[in-house]
């Protein structure tokens, strides 16, 4: 059950339920047409003008959450924002980027952020933000490999039938990560994935690791093989060949 709260404009509905989450109850979400001050990951901008797309955040409180497995929200929140568009659009081609992005033709159509807020060493809620493009044109010349449904598919989706398509498979996703483990969802990952198996540029904080994208570790860590061993990486931003601009 997902009990919803929607502002026409509000600053980032992940800032909002964060403010909440102490107190809230498990699966509230915060849906907003227009955010003024969206935020990505690393606080980067996330722009979400009104009635674009689908800004919504979902709030996960269960006692089954650690610190081992908190990180792994992502990966629930990308499966589930996949597959609700491959059912509402029929279009087998999208995909997911790792760790966070949904892509198609090398575009970038949603992106999430999770940010979750600790009792000691374990999560007492997880913020999971979700920005789906749904109708937008054009973009800002800032971000060019941006797309939206309907410049990828030439569809025009309902934004609260999004959102919902998105929950129910959030509910089934979230479920299957939290009773089987994080594996069997990454499992599932796979055939979605648009970085396995592709070259790969990982910018870590320390240094660049180059090479193909060849699995997932247990933790959902990225491996890729540089040719001289396996790498694992856990988190930074990660190029893949033909995507978003990279060439
Ligand atoms: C993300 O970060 O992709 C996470 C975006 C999460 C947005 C949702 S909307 C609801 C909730 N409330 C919030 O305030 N946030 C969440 P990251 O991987 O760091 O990507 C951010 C980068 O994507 C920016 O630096 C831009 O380059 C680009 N970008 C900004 N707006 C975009 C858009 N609408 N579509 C595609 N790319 C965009």
């Amino acid at each position: 059950m997902h009990r919803i709260i929607y502002y026409e404009r509000t600053d980032s509905t992940n800032r909002r339920l964060k403010l909440l989450a102490p107190e809230a109850e498990n699966g509230l979400t915060i849906i907003a047409d227009e955010q003024t001050d969206g935020r990505g990951r690393l606080d980067r901008k996330w722009l979400s003008g009104p009635g674009e797309g689908a800004w919504f955040s979902v709030l996960v409180k269960d006692s089954r959450l650690s610190g081992e497995n908190a990180a792994g929200m992502v990966f629930v929140c990308a499966l589930a924002a996949a597959r609700a568009l491959r059912k509402l659009t029929g279009r087998e081609e999208i995909l997911v980027k790792w760790p966070n992005d949904i892509v198609m033709n090398g575009k970038k159509l949603a992106g999430i952020l999770c940010e979750s807020g600790f009792e000691g060493n374990r999560p007492a809620w997880i913020v999971c933000g979700i920005g789906i493009n749904l109708c937008q044109t054009s973009f800002d010349p800032s971000i060019p490999w941006a797309g939206s449904v309907l410049s990828e598919t030439g569809l025009r989706i309902d934004r609260n039938e999004t959102v919902h398509a998105f929950l129910e498979e959030f509910d089934i996703a979230i479920r299957q990560y939290l009773e089987s483990g994080p594996a069997s969802v990454l499992k599932e990952l796979e055939p979605l994935s648009a970085t396995l198996g592709r070259r790969v540029r990982a910018q870590g904080e320390q240094m660049t690791v180059s090479g193909t994208a060849v699995g997932f570790a247990e933790d959902g860590s990225l491996l890729i093989d540089t040719g001289h061993g396996l790498e694992t990486v856990r988190v930074g931003d990660v190029s893949v060949r033909g995507i978003m601009g990279y060439v």
